[in-house]
């Protein structure tokens, strides 16, 4: 197991890390140069961009109904640094249903967000299908500004709209056999147009992630439905992802549509694929490097329009030890 290694376009040794910004803009030549020489009639979604008359544009899949009386939760108002460019957050993607790069906002709206249902499921007294209506309904959303922490080593600042997970603990009430939660997020292969393999291996979906119990209850741990003021982009993971701040991105399962309560720890995508390298826990620790590169420090992607970015040391629980440390002592 631990010989395998499964290296995604990001799992570079630290020394090697290109600079986020000269790594986007070297994509984006190659993918003109690519654009260019097969023919825009191949690749419509590229000459639309390049000629500008575009049938998708950035801007229109980041255009989705705005939540207008949603409140910013005081308590989580601002980070010690600034929001990282929406047009930046919505370009910049993991979204591995889509493709194993970063450039996925235009495969992801295959995405059919619309008529979305989550199943909430296993050991609890009462089980419940939701629509994304049921669900702004019965939980009452509000913004909370976090801290991002991708596991490659780059964050950002997102202003997520959604509720606590602990609502729908809450509404679902858990048995007191329930000591994990399962995510399963949204997969069919004839739409979700991601890897099946890698270097001979076989990814398993669908993607899913997992919580302890108590992880789940805590103040932090939040389902978003939005982002920037409005629903939830495709690229984002729409219509219902985790944000948990203190843990590594590949914690937040996207496009969720079953939640099930379970005795044992789950099985989850990438602690399956590569145990070694992603451990189930997976909180922000500066002290404990991947086994390729170092986390002490990271790339904060948030200080202007594109990919400017400032090397920042790595806060342990992300910033947020005062809410989560006591979960692992
Ligand atoms: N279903 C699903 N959820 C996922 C992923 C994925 O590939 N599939 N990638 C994860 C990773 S590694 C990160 S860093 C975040 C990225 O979220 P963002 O694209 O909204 O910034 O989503 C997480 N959730
Ligand atoms: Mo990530």
């Amino acid at each position: 197991m631990t010989l395998i290694r499964v290296p995604k376009s990001w799992e570079i040794p630290d020394r090697s890390v290109t600079p986020v910004d000269v790594f986007f803009n070297r994509r984006r030549f190659l993918k003109t140069l690519v654009g260019a020489s097969l023919g825009a009639s191949i690749m419509p979604i590229l000459g639309c961009q390049q000629s500008g008359e575009s049938a998708l544009t950035l801007e229109k899949t980041l255009n989705k109904p705005k939540l207008n009386s949603v409140k910013r939760n005081p308590a989580f108002a601002e980070v010690d640094r600034p929001i990282t460019a929406e047009t930046l957050a919505g370009r910049y993607n993991n979204f591995y249903e889509y493709g194993s790069g970063k450039s996925i906002w235009q495969a992801a709206q295959a995405l059919p967000a619309e008529n979305w249902k989550v199943e909430v499921t296993g050991l609890v007294k009462n089980p419940r299908t939701y629509d994304l209506d049921d669900l702004q309904k019965k939980f009452p959303l509000s913004e909370r500004v976090y801290r991002f922490r991708c596991v490659e080593a780059w964050s950002m600042v997102i202003p997520w709209i959604g509720f606590p997970m602990r609502e729908l603990i809450a509404a679902v009430e858990p048995t007191s056999q329930a000591k994990f939660v399962r995510f399963t997020s949204y997969y069919d292969p004839k739409i979700t147009i991601g890897p099946a393999w890698t270097l001979g291996r076989k990814l398993p979906w669908p993607y899913t992630e997992g919580l302890r119990l108590d992880e789940m209850a805590n103040e932090l741990a939040f389902f978003a439905v939005g982002v920037y003021g409005h629903l939830l982009p495709d690229q984002h993971g729409a219509p219902l992802r985790e944000v948990i701040p203190w843990k590594y991105g590949f914690k937040g399962a996207k496009s969720i549509v079953k939640i099930e309560f379970v005795e044992n720890q789950p099985a989850t995508f990438w602690n399956t694929l590569v145990p070694n390298e992603y451990d189930f826990i997976a909180n922000v620790n500066p002290t404990k490097p991947h086994p390729r590169w170092s986390q002490a420090t990271e790339k904060f992607v948030g200080k202007g329009p594109n990919f400017e970015w400032e090397k920042r040391a790595t806060l342990p629980y992300n910033g947020y030890g005062e809410y989560v440390a006591s979960l692992y002592v």
